[in-house]
């Protein structure tokens, strides 16, 4: 589409600019999520990699989302929702990370 500014055709001045989904990774390392904190748009996958030799989960505080992570495979979740989520891995529950997802 084209804008007309002041007799200019301008492509694309007043136009959105269309989000492009992304891929955020974040790896399971040593009993920990790295990074803890993400911030993501809805749209966006994250994706858990586990580099540990034990199974973990990435489990949502509000059971939004449960992803298993077998030792040295992946997992994802699409984010739908806005807002801020906490989880933690069920297998170590001390294990914890947010997500926080805008618009
Ligand atoms: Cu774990």
């Amino acid at each position: 589409m084209l804008a007309l500014v002041g007799g200019l055709l301008l492509p694309g001045v007043f136009l959105p600019v269309a989000a492009s989904a992304e891929t955020i990774t974040v790896k399971v390392s040593k009993l920990a999520f790295v990074p803890a904190s993400v911030t993501a748009k809805i749209g966006d996958t994250i994706e858990w990699a586990n580099a540990d030799f034990v199974d973990h989960t990435a489990t949502a505080t509000d059971k939004a989302f449960d992803v298993k992570l077998p030792a040295g495979k992946t997992g994802s979740v699409t984010l739908s929702q806005a807002g801020t989520f906490p989880y933690f891995c069920r297998v170590h529950p001390m294990m914890k990370g947010t997500i926080a997802v805008t618009e």
